[in-house]
């Protein structure tokens, strides 16, 4: 056996009797507790071993101040004739590799924060510079695409810009208390005079459904959202995945750029993060969102005047549609996926559109036991809409297969048709998901 041969065989038997010994003896001694041997290394003679630890100077002394027993462990269980002298010496090689590791990370995270502050300083700069300015979301607006719209709006206009909103399918009815909802007009009627496009809350550039003469119109364009699934698709991408609304990131921008916010401003901001933390249950209802609604409600906001007008304002027929839809839920995969289909026969007899089946996708996962809860909603000509529900599971994956996007627990994309095919598919996605 060559004398390399022997000392490494030597030197991994040792660690391993001496990783044994620490195991029993830390059981006693809370210093040894996180005590590891990174590795030992022989003297050619084998007359010495080096015992390289991981762990404060304190344990390295105490093992030190015993390693007289430690010796006789080894020469125990090792049955050798010379036993080797033992030295415990600190690794600070681990130790190096971990302060570097915890160095890079607070870097990247720190360039993260100075690219993020850069990015919204030029952002309210470029809007504060602009004249005429475009906002827009996606299409089917929820609370958080309108408040964010209607805030940013409002603002603009306090500081004199020739600002508007515009949305393909308008303002639910129960949205239509905020501020400057009356003035969103269609995407089919702007006319291309814009020098600054803001989409707001919108995943994605197609889903905004602005017509191309629109987007070339503008010099400049700007993103705003907090979708982990957001593609920099602007020309000024301001994204704060861990924010709880996209009307976090506009209220941030806008306490640290001085822009205007009064009441009918907070009042909207408000909403959009009510409706976007599930009235403050999701799991993205941070100290910092109960900080923002807490300043809100400081400017005047009356919860309960949002709360009621967007949650327990109804119409009869949408009721109609709900209980329709409820009596219908279809169980798969041992009912760990609820799944609502909208038809346009279900549109069409209730008197209800698209934009009264909003948050119908969390009565299904509102059942115990169920996992996922999922829409599918007819939405044009042999298209469908998908909405995913989640409890726990990140339900992003199944989103970005098909295109879509959103967060861990609610996410959205679409699907073409016809409705059983759409359906397979779908149900196929959710199996990977669930298996
Ligand atoms: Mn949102």
């Amino acid at each position: 056996m060559s004398t390399q041969i022997r000392q490494r065989r030597i030197a991994s038997e040792i660690q391993r009797v001496l990783m044994q010994e620490l195991a029993k003896v830390s059981m006693d001694n809370k210093e040894l507790f996180s005590v590891n041997i990174s590795y030992v290394k022989m003297s050619k003679d084998l007359n010495h071993a080096k015992i390289y630890v991981s762990g404060n100077s304190k344990s390295v002394d105490a093992l030190n101040e015993e390693k007289g027993r430690y010796k006789t462990v080894v020469a125990k269980s090792m049955h050798m004739k010379y036993v080797p002298n033992i030295v415990f010496i600190k690794d600070s090689l681990t130790e190096e590799a971990y302060k570097v590791d915890k160095l890079l990370k607070k870097i990247k995270q720190e360039d993260a924060i100075v690219d993020y502050n850069t990015t919204e300083k030029k952002i309210a700069e470029i809007l504060k510079q602009g004249e005429k300015i475009l906002i827009v979301s996606h299409i089917n607006p929820d609370g958080d695409n309108i408040g964010s719209t209607l805030g940013l709006v409002n603002s603009l206009r306090q500081i004199g810009k020739k600002a508007i909103v515009a949305n393909k399918t308008g303002i639910p009815d129960n949205f239509m208390f905020l501020y400057g909802a009356d003035k969103v007009i269609s995407t089919d009627n702007l006319k291309p005079e814009f020098d600054i496009i803001v989409f707001a809350d919108c995943g994605s550039i197609e889903r905004a459904d602005l017509k191309d003469n629109i987007l070339d119109s503008a010099v400049t364009t700007i993103n705003i959202d907090h979708h982990k699934t957001s593609t920099n698709y602007a020309d000024c991408n301001l994204i704060d995945p861990d924010a709880p609304s996209t009307s976090f990131v506009i209220y941030k921008m806008f306490k640290h750029h001085d822009f205007p916010i009064n009441k009918d401003i907070a009042e909207a901001l408000y909403a959009a993060l009510l409706t976007d933390t599930g009235s403050f249950r999701y799991s993205s209802t941070s100290p910092a969102a109960f900080d923002m609604a807490s300043e809100l409600i400081s400017c005047e906001v009356d919860p309960w005047h949002v709360a009621s007008s967007i949650y327990e304002n109804k119409k009869p027929s949408q009721l109609k549609l709900l209980g329709k839809l409820l009596s219908k839920i279809e169980y798969y995969f041992d009912n760990r996926l609820a799944l609502i289909t909208i038809t346009q026969d279900d549109f069409d007899t209730t008197e209800t559109t698209a934009a009264d089946s909003e948050g119908i996708a969390n009565y299904a996962r509102a059942i115990s036991g169920v996992e996922i809860g999922a829409l599918i909603r007819i939405e044009g000509n042999d298209t469908y809409k998908v909405s995913l529900r989640s409890k726990n599971l990140d339900v992003t994956p199944i989103a970005t297969a098909f295109d879509g996007g959103g967060h861990k627990n609610a996410s959205g994309f679409s699907l073409t048709g016809p409705l059983n095919k759409a359906k397979i598919n779908l149900l196929s996605e959710i199996r990977k998901l669930l298996s």
